[in-house]
């Protein structure tokens, strides 16, 4: 059975309708985008012929991808996320924009309210003995180089369970645990002394494992580093990095690699000094360079549902 209905007056008028689009009343843009969403599932269903158990079936998992609160989670993994980094990319070098350090994806486990410290940050809140010490190291610059005094450098990772505190099913982590923020000085360098991450995976009963696995994709992440990177009169910088010889780098459930993040990793001694909890710890160096706001304005802010914690 095909039976393609979706060019008749009575399926566009119903589209026409159901969304209001010939109305006054709604917000016009919301419409136009609803629209075209709905029109394009419903040619979906007549190009495919899509059953009406498999209908149902697409229905009921959103509600579950709900109940988990994981819409986010998998927006990453279907490369909705990266995709709008591909456009935000295309736009800066359409724009003549270059020399940033490459923006990657923010994810769904940032928390607002992380305490800000001048320079450096201690953010190894909680022992965590399978995890040895790090520290990251680097400079705000702007793009030619000049260090950024004032920058604020907010950091988040995961534990050595590939878990991130505030998310943590085991609720082993307080508040801000592996979270930071760092105000540089007029030198422009950000430091924080933490623990090595592990890469993490997709909650294994949560509804993003389950689509991953229908399609015989695995739903993990090379251990890796988030920031936000901001300072007066630049646009703010959403990156990672990785964790240098992680064997997922290139197979990263939520496509955030890049060549220019994967900084090295270096074996240090002297830690002790630093208040660390072992003499032997491994640094990375990562410098960060901010573009310029355009015509006074920063057009790659990103605004989404973030967590927030008062600390
Ligand atoms: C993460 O830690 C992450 O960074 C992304 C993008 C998705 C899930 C977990
Ligand atoms: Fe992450």
């Amino acid at each position: 059975m095909n039976a393609e209905v979706f060019d008749t007056k009575e399926v566009q008028d119903l589209l026409t309708a159901a969304t209001n689009i010939a109305g006054q009343e709604g917000n016009a843009r919301f419409k136009q985008i609803l629209h075209r969403l709905l029109s394009d599932l419903f040619k979906a269903i007549d190009d495919l012929d899509i059953t009406p158990d498999e209908v149902w079936a697409g229905v009921n998992y959103i509600n579950q991808l709900g109940r988990d609160g994981e819409a986010a989670l998998l927006a990453a993994g279907l490369g909705l996320e990266k995709y709008l980094d591909i456009r935000m990319d295309h736009a800066d070098k359409l724009a003549g924009i270059e020399g940033g350090t490459p923006r990657t994806i923010e994810g769904p486990l940032y928390v607002a309210g992380a305490p800000v410290r001048d320079g450096m940050s201690r953010i190894d809140i909680d022992p965590d003995q399978d995890a040895g010490p790090l520290v990251i190291r680097g400079v705000v610059t702007d793009t030619d180089g000049k260090p950024l005094a004032g920058a604020i450098v907010e950091c988040w990772h995961a534990n050595s369970k590939g878990f991130y505190s505030h998310f943590d099913p085991t609720g082993a982590q307080t508040e801000f645990n592996l979270r930071g923020a760092v105000k540089t000085g007029a030198d422009g360098k950000y430091e924080f002394r933490t623990l090595m991450p592990v890469g993490y995976g997709c909650p294994p009963q949560g509804a993003t494992q389950q689509l991953l696995d229908e399609i015989g994709r695995h739903g993990n992440r090379p251990a890796h580093v988030h920031f936000f990177v901001s300072a007066d009169s630049h646009r703010k910088l959403t990156t990672q990095f990785n964790i240098e010889g992680d064997p997922l780098i290139w197979d990263d459930f939520a496509y955030a690699t890049r060549e220019e993040l994967i900084p090295p990793v270096v074996e240090k001694t002297g830690g002790a000094a630093l208040g660390l909890k072992d003499n032997a710890y491994k640094e990375i160096e990562f410098n960060f360079a901010l573009t310029s706001l355009v015509q006074g304005k920063d057009n790659q802010l990103v605004h989404r549902l973030r967590a927030a914690v008062t600390a």
